[in-house]
C-alpha cells in the first residue's frame, strides 16, 4: 500500500471555533479521516495549536495554515510511503516540523494526518481501529478489561463562570462490570445529581464538557457532599460502586508562588494546599486526583505523591507530564505521579502518545485517556487508543453529542468484544 493523497479542511470544534480534520487516501482507494481537539486549560509545554492569528477570520483562530501545512508542507513529503509505517510518518513529520512543541507545522496539523494515516490503514487492512494500534505497536494489552468511564459531572475552573475553583468533579466506574454497566450508573446518578443541585438553589446550566457549572456554589468541597447524595438516590454505593475523581487544574490558579481559591478567598501556599486537600482524602471515596499542583511545581508533586501513596489514590499528572515521555520520565525519576493523563494532542503524533502510554505502563502507573474542555469534534479516535493501550478510564463530559460519542464508541467496542 502507499499514501495516494491527502487532504485538510477547517471544521468546527464544540467550542465554536474552527479545528483541522484532514482525510488521507491510499493507492487502493481506501480512506481514513480524522480530526482533533484543543483545550482550554492547556499546560504550557503542550504541542503548538497553530492558529492564523488573523483577525479578520474567527478572531484570528482560523486554522487555515494548518490546512496549506499538511497539504502542502506535509503531503508532498509523505505521498508514496508505506502507511503501514506509522512510526516512520510520525517521524517525517516531526523531522520537516524540526522544534520540540511542533510550532512550525503544528501539533494539530501533525497529529490530523498521523490519525487520518492509521484510520486509513485499518480501514484498508479491515480491522477495528484499536486492534490496528494493538497491532501496529505491539502493545500486549489484555482486552478483558476495558476502559471504565470517568464522568465530568461539576465543572468549575476555566470551563465555567463562577462556580469552583477546582474544574472539574468526577464520578468513576470502579465497579468490576462491565464499561456500559459502569457508564449507567455513573449517568444515573448524574441524573440524580441535576435534583439534588436544583434542591439546593443551584443552577443546573452546563459548562464546556457538558457538566453541571453550578453559579453561586459555597465552597470547593460542597461537590462532594451532592454527589454523595446523588449517587446515594440512584441506589448505588458511593466507594463499592462508584468512586469520585477530581482535577483541579491547579495551574490555573496558581500565581507568584500561592494558590488562589477566589470561591472561599484563600491565598494559600502549597504545603497549605495540600492539607487542604489531605482532608477531603479521608472524608471522600476519592479514586483518583489529578493536577493539584501546578505544572512545574516538582518538589510538592513529590509531596503530594508520598503523602496519597498508601491510600489506593492514583496521583495524576496531566499539565505536569503534557502525555510527553521526556516529562514522563522526569516524573517517574523523581516518583512525583502513579498516573498520567493521556490527550493525543497534548503530543501531537499517535505514535508519541502510544509510547508514552507505554512508558508509563512499564512502570507500573495507570493511564487516563482524556478528552479536551475548549473545542472536542466528534472524532473518537481517543477511545481505541484508550482500549488499545488497556487505560484505567476515559474522562468525557456525560452530555452533548461530541462528549457521548466517546462513551458510545466504547460500548460499540464492548458489544463486538463480547460477541467472540
Ligand atoms: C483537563 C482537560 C479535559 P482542557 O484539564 O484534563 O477535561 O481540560 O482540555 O481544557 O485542558
Ligand atoms: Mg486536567
Amino acid at each position: 500500500m502507499k499514501i495516494k493523497s491527502v487532504e485538510a479542511y477547517e471544521i468546527l470544534a464544540s467550542g465554536g471555533y474552527p479545528s483541522i480534520e484532514a482525510k488521507v487516501t491510499l493507492d487502493n482507494g481506501i480512506s481514513g479521516i480524522a480530526s482533533v481537539p484543543y483545550g482550554a486549560s492547556a499546560g504550557s509545554h503542550e504541542a503548538t495549536v497553530l492558529n492564523d492569528n488573523d483577525q479578520s477570520r474567527y478572531e484570528g483562530k482560523g486554522m487555515l495554515k494548518s490546512v496549506n501545512n499538511i497539504e502542502k508542507v506535509i503531503a508532498p513529503e509523505i505521498i508514496g510511503m508505506n502507511p503501514e509505517n506509522q512510526e516512520e510518518l510520525d517521524n517525517k513529520m516531526i523531522k520537516i516540523d524540526g522544534t520540540p512543541n511542533k510550532a512550525n507545522l503544528g501539533g494539530n496539523s501533525i497529529l490530523a494526518v498521523s490519525l487520518a494515516n492509521a484510520r486509513a490503514t485499518a480501514n484498508a487492512l479491515n480491522k477495528p481501529f484499536y486492534k490496528h494500534i494493538i497491532d501496529t505497536f505491539d502493545t500486549k494489552v489484555d482486552l478483558t478489561t476495558l476502559p471504565k468511564p470517568m464522568i465530568v459531572v461539576i465543572e468549575g475552573g476555566k470551563h465555567a463562570d463562577d462556580t469552583t475553583d477546582l474544574q472539574e468533579f468526577c464520578i468513576s466506574g470502579i465497579s468490576e462490570t462491565t464499561s456500559a454497566e459502569n457508564i449507567r450508573m455513573a449517568i444515573e446518578s448524574y441524573h440524580q445529581l441535576k435534583k439534588v443541585l436544583k434542591e439546593n438553589n443551584l443552577s443546573t446550566n452546563v459548562g464546556n464538557e457538558g457538566a453541571f457549572a453550578p453559579n453561586g456554589i459555597a465552597t470547593n468541597e460542597s461537590p462532594f457532599q451532592f454527589m454523595l447524595e446523588a449517587i446515594d438516590r440512584a441506589g448505588y454505593k458511593a466507594g463499592e460502586d462508584l468512586g469520585f475523581s477530581i482535577d483541579a487544574a491547579a495551574s490555573e490558579f496558581y500565581s507568584e508562588d500561592k494558590y488562589k481559591l477566589r470561591l472561599e478567598n484563600k491565598e494559600l501556599t502549597a504545603t497549605e494546599l495540600i492539607e487542604y486537600y489531605m482532608g477531603w482524602l479521608e472524608k471522600y471515596p476519592i479514586v483518583t486526583i489529578e493536577d493539584m499542583l501546578a505544572e512545574d511545581d516538582w518538589d510538592n508533586w513529590v509531596k503530594l505523591n508520598t503523602l496519597v501513596k498508601d491510600k489506593h489514590i492514583d496521583l495524576i499528572g496531566d499539565d505536569l507530564t503534557v502525555t510527553n515521555v521526556e516529562r514522563l520520565q522526569k516524573a517517574i525519576d523523581l516518583n512525583a505521579i502513579s498516573s498520567i493523563l493521556i490527550k493525543l494532542n497534548q503530543i501531537g503524533s499517535l505514535t508519541e502518545t502510544v509510547k508514552c502510554c507505554m512508558l508509563a505502563k512499564e512502570h507500573g502507573m495507570s493511564t487516563v485517556t482524556s478528552h479536551r474542555g475548549g473545542g472536542e469534534t466528534d472524532d473518537t479516535a481517543m477511545v481505541d487508543l484508550a482500549v488499545a493501550v488497556g487505560s484505567r478510564f476515559i474522562k468525557v463530559g456525560p452530555t452533548r453529542g461530541e462528549r457521548v460519542s466517546k462513551y458510545n464508541r466504547l460500548m460499540r467496542i464492548e458489544a463486538e468484544l463480547n460477541k467472540y
